[in-house]
């Protein structure tokens, strides 16, 4: 898939605000540090699309990035904020799973991980609440060009033993070299050709 515009659309801090309109949805998640706004910037080949940061945390608004104008990547919160207090984090873990369900235009939701390390207990209960609710995911290991091909394959290895899925769930990314981009732009065109042709 080519991506022909990518443009910020808005940042929602309360569940009323969510975007409820007829565009399908990829939703992007993980750990703050993880590499997700490297990771978006990089699907669409745009430096500044979303912000790229290395202070954890910073991120604390759903932002909704238009493309093609066909359908929306969003990045969710990272989780993990520790500087803040339990009001404001109580606020954001409702504010994702409003968005996260019931949302019948969300196709897919990226669960990012490093790839040098096992999926924290938060990544798990992500999962878990994804799985529970049947929302479609699927694994994005980061930052693979810190790794070689041999050690790649055997974190995913790791990886998918540890989350108990199927090791073809899980796509090695490297938001500098380009690893796996191409892959997972192909995965999202199909799954909305694939939701397209069972919509009629
Ligand atoms: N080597 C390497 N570094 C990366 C990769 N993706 C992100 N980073 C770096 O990791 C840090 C956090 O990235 P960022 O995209 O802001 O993470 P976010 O907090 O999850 O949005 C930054 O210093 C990025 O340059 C990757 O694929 N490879
Ligand atoms: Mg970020």
């Amino acid at each position: 898939m080519k991506i022909l515009s990518a443009i910020y659309k808005t940042s929602v801090v309360k569940k009323e605000d969510l975007i409820k309109d007829d565009f399908f949805q990829f939703a992007f998640v993980g750990r703050s540090n993880v590499g997700k706004s490297s990771f978006i910037n990089k699907l669409v080949n745009q430096n500044r699309l979303a912000k790229t940061s290395s202070t954890p945390g910073l991120t604390k608004m759903i932002n909704y990035f238009f493309i093609n104008e066909k359908f929306y990547f969003v990045d969710l919160p990272g989780y993990g904020f520790a500087k803040t207090d339990n009001k404001n984090k109580m606020v954001w873990a409702d504010v994702i799973e409003k968005y996260l369900y019931p949302n019948e235009k969300l196709l897919t939701v990226f669960v990012l991980v490093d790839i040098r390390h096992l999926p924290s207990l938060q990544d798990k209960k992500m999962i878990e609440f994804l799985t529970f609710y049947n929302i479609p995911y699927k694994i994005i290991a980061t930052k693979a060009d810190k790794l070689s091909k041999c050690q790649i394959s055997k974190s995913m290895e790791l990886i998918s033993k540890d989350l108990k899925i199927r090791k073809e769930m899980i796509t090695a990314v490297s938001n500098q070299n380009g690893q796996g981009i191409e892959n997972v732009l192909n995965f999202i065109q199909a799954q909305i050709e694939l939701t397209e042709a069972k919509n009629g």
